[in-house]
């Protein structure tokens, strides 16, 4: 009798335990499999040393189920950012409900490894729920809806969140302010609003405008300094811009500009941040991979050092790590390969031109 309670004892002692294992929600010391390639000092030890952030936005699927995903996450990198946890139809389904499940998960998984969370994004156009998209809402319900909305979450993450993209993508190719639902149903004033709310909600976040394809100079760039420049003059609380950088072989980043407007942004004394980089490879008939392999690590490298060189660079984000898990797969079918670790995991030589840049 007393043998069997003193082993019931045991199994219910053992039992969260075992679940915890089996559900990845402790995961492993990284650097300590031997699945992964011993690549010597980090990324992350290297940036940490610049005094710069280097980062990746994760995909909660690979962060709860694949063990060599986490170890390489938390060894090479200091910032998370979540590719969709936060996205408008996932932390926010319902008009009276939030679903923080995935958030949550991401937080402790940075907070365990001693990493910085990147809110991405509180205001976009895509990824938004049916019941808000066919809500046919007043301009005031607008107003109140996206108000609750980002002053739930920065609330809720408040203290542990540094930085938050508060609206992204809100300026069109033209220059003019992108076509959007808050913009129908709110006016323009819908991004001072949204970074008013956010600065409300948590003072001490560092609140940034992210953008894509407005990284070099040109009419879309000059956009969105005239928008931050604008934000400023009326006293709204702004402390950066994310320039994502989704780029590829047939459309490199002509870096040069970029750090133009790297400085321009600096002089009106905001940081800069690479929020979503990416470099796909284009499948051409007949090319040499082992050579698109070499030039997308240039570029990778050359990024870097570009943001390196600039004082007011302070991260360096990729749109993921692995090219096992890109958003580009479902774009393009076969994936493009336009992260800084193949789909097994194994260093790129864009990995290591992006070691090499931090190095200098
Ligand atoms: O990577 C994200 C992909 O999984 C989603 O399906 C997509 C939805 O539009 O959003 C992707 O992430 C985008 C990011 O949030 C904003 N900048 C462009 C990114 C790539 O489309």
């Amino acid at each position: 009798m007393k043998t069997k309670f003193f082993l019931g004892l045991i199994f219910l002692f053992f039992l969260p335990i075992f679940f915890a294992f089996t559900l990845g929600q402790i995961p492993e010391a990284p650097a300590s499999s031997p699945t992964l390639e011993n690549t010597g000092v980090s990324l992350r030890q290297l940036a940490e040393q610049r005094g710069i952030q280097i980062g990746a936005a994760v995909n909660t699927y690979p962060l709860k189920s694949d063990r060599t995903y986490q170890q390489l996450l938390a060894r090479e990198f200091n910032v998370v950012v979540p590719e969709n946890a936060m996205k408008f139809e996932l932390v926010h389904p319902q008009q009276d409900r939030f679903n923080f499940q995935e958030m949550d998960e991401i937080i402790a998984f940075a907070e365990t490894h001693q990493m910085e969370f990147r809110h991405h994004p509180l205001v976009w156009d895509e990824q938004l729920p049916a019941w808000l998209v066919r809500g046919d809402f007043s301009r005031a319900e607008l107003m109140d809806i996206l108000k609750k909305h980002i002053q739930t979450i920065v609330k809720r993450y408040r203290g542990k969140v540094k930085t938050i993209d508060v609206v992204n993508e809100g300026v069109a190719r033209d220059g003019t302010l992108r076509d959007t639902l808050w913009l129908r149903g709110i006016g323009p004033e819908y991004i001072d609003l949204s970074f008013i709310w956010a600065h409300e909600a948590d003072p001490e976040a560092k609140l940034f405008f992210n953008e894509f394809s407005a990284e070099e100079m040109g009419a879309k760039s000059n956009a969105v300094y005239d928008l931050v420049q604008g934000l400023q003059q009326r006293g709204v609380p702004i402390h950066g811009v994310g320039l994502q950088m989704h780029k590829a072989l047939n459309n490199q980043p002509k870096i040069e500009e970029i750090a133009q407007n790297v400085a321009r942004l600096g002089e009106l004394g905001l940081e800069v941040q690479i929020t979503e980089m990416d470099i796909a490879i284009p499948e051409v008939a007949g090319a040499d991979f082992s050579q698109q392999l070499q030039e997308q690590a240039k570029i990778y490298g050359d990024s870097v050092k570009m943001c390196v060189a600039a004082k007011n660079c302070t991260a360096i984000i990729f749109w993921g790590f692995s090219d096992r898990y890109t958003w580009m797969t479902s774009l393009i079918g076969q994936g493009g390969n336009p992260l800084i670790f193949d789909k097994f995991f194994r260093p790129k030589p864009a990995y290591t031109a992006v070691k090499e840049a931090l190095k200098q």
